[in-house]
């Protein structure tokens, strides 16, 4: 491993960074210069695909392929569109980077999209995030004045026209399809696939959707080689991956880490997390957004084997839905002791309950129905019957949706009865002491 490489965040910090003077000076749009002057689009979709960076949104889908699969029919436009829509609870880094840095976004924007052959591209941005939009507007027109958008970029006959649009204020609307149609101006609903955004995207025309922080690495790969992006991480986990950290650790923020981190050492180094509060101790981690299997402390440091996790797409999912989890959209969540898990699950399920666009049954039906039997644990009414009835619900809402909600809404729901099961038993034996006010699960 190198160590402590930082793509994204080295410039972070730079008074005035937001500015296109600060940028350029700093190397800034130099990756841009190198891609349309001296390349091909084939040779830079070459350089993605040999950096090996895969999806940062949260699948983890090879970036280079995903471009690969772009149909290039006779005729017909094709688009690039970044999803900036960052709703998942506990995942805050795409956020973190708009509103620091800018041109590095705009920057790979114009890279992907000259590879790709789009001459309109789109930011889709969460629409809470004004502050973000407008930040992201003045520096496209900082862009446009430079030359760097527009027609005829730098003199090389490509033409990009670059939009921000605000998001529609609906979490649904960051899965990919859902942002599409929201995207024409239709309501957000996810559309079934295949056919692929790749295929039948924005307008029915092909389409690359890409998050921001993996379109946010091209100026990088493109400056430096896609080998060289490649020789960062470890296996196939290649690169850097911010991290948004919250919960009952010391330092909470965004943090940039070579991928192959001990997970050990991102929560206990001072580099990193600093440990837990002082008086406390690790209980749980969701390690990729609150759409993963939630892990007790002991599986999220070692393997059911005992290897050391570390923070890899492969060693975060060792061991399956039975003893791993997912790297997800990196929303790195730490909870202590005095969690309760239950409330925890209730609180996550009343969340995808509330952002189900409810196309399917499962999904609609299945979200509202765990929720309430989790509100009546968590709130001393329990039967012995809820446990297992919980897991048949969330069994039969996982594979059965159009879209990853029902799964993301299963997924917690199911690892956290798994692994804390003895906790949802108490709260059904003991109701006088769940409802009480404050109250925290305690074995004692
Ligand atoms: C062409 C094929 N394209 C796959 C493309 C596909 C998509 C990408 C990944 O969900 C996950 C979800 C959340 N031809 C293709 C192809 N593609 N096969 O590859 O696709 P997929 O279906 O694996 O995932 P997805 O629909 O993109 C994303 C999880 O991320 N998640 C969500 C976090 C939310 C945020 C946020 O708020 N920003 O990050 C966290 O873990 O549960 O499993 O582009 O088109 N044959
Ligand atoms: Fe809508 Fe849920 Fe179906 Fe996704 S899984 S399409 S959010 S009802």
């Amino acid at each position: 491993m190198a160590n402590n490489i930082k793509i994204l965040t080295k410039d972070i910090g730079t008074d005035g960074l937001e500015s296109i003077s600060v940028y350029k000076k700093l190397g800034g749009y130099l990756g841009v210069e190198k891609a349309l002057k001296k390349m091909s689009p084939d040779e830079v979709v070459e350089e993605v695909k040999k950096a090996g960076v895969r999806g940062r949104g949260g699948a983890g889908f090879p970036m280079g392929m995903k471009w690969g699969f772009l149909a290039k029919p006779e005729g017909v436009p094709r688009y690039l569109v970044c999803n900036a829509d960052e709703s998942e609870p506990g995942t805050f880094k795409d956020h973190y980077l708009m509103m620091k840095n800018p041109h590095l976004l705009i920057e790979g924007m114009i890279i992907s999209s000259f590879a790709l052959g789009a001459n309109k591209s789109f930011i889709y941005v969460r629409g809470e995030l004004m502050y973000v939009i407008h930040i992201l507007e003045k520096a496209i027109e900082e862009a446009k004045q430079a030359g760097y958008l527009g027609k005829n970029i730098l003199g090389t006959g490509f033409d990009l026209e670059l939009i921000v649009q605000p998001g529609g204020g609906a979490y649904i609307c960051g899965e990919e399809t859902a942002l599409l149609e929201s995207l024409e101006g239709k309501r957000g609903n996810p559309r079934n696939k295949p056919p692929f955004p790749a295929v039948k995207g924005l307008y029915q025309c092909p389409t690359v959707v890409n998050n921001v922080e993996s379109i946010a690495n091209t100026p990088w790969i493109i400056q430096n080689g896609g080998e060289a992006y490649s020789g960062i991480g470890i296996g196939r986990s290649t690169g850097t991956k911010l991290i948004s950290a919250s919960g009952h650790v010391k330092n909470p923020g965004v943090y940039e880490l070579e991928l192959g981190l001990p997970v050990e050492e991102f929560i206990y180094s001072d580099e990193y997390l600093g440990g837990i509060r002082d008086g406390h101790h690790l209980k749980a981690v969701v390690a990729g957004g609150s759409s993963v299997p939630i892990l007790p402390a002991e599986l999220i440091l070692k393997t059911a084997e005992g290897e050391p996790r570390l923070m890899t797409y492969e060693s975060l999912s060792e061991g399956g839905f039975v003893s791993g989890t997912m790297l997800g959209s990196g929303g790195f969540i730490a909870m202590d002791e005095t969690t309760c898990i239950v409330r925890n699950t209730w609180n996550f399920t009343r969340f995808y309950r509330h952002e189900s666009c409810g196309q399917c049954s499962p999904c609609r039906e299945g979200t509202g129905w765990m929720e309430k039997v989790l509100y009546r644990i968590e709130h001393g009414n329990g039967n012995e019957r809820d446990i297992d009835l919980l897991v048949d619900v969330a069994k039969r809402i996982e594979g059965n949706t159009i879209c990853p909600l029902g799964d993301a809404a299963a997924w917690p729901v199911g690892s956290a009865i798994r692994h804390f099961r003895d906790e949802f038993e108490w709260h059904i034996k003991h109701p006088a002491q769940a409802t009480a006010k404050g109250s925290i699960y305690s074995k004692s």
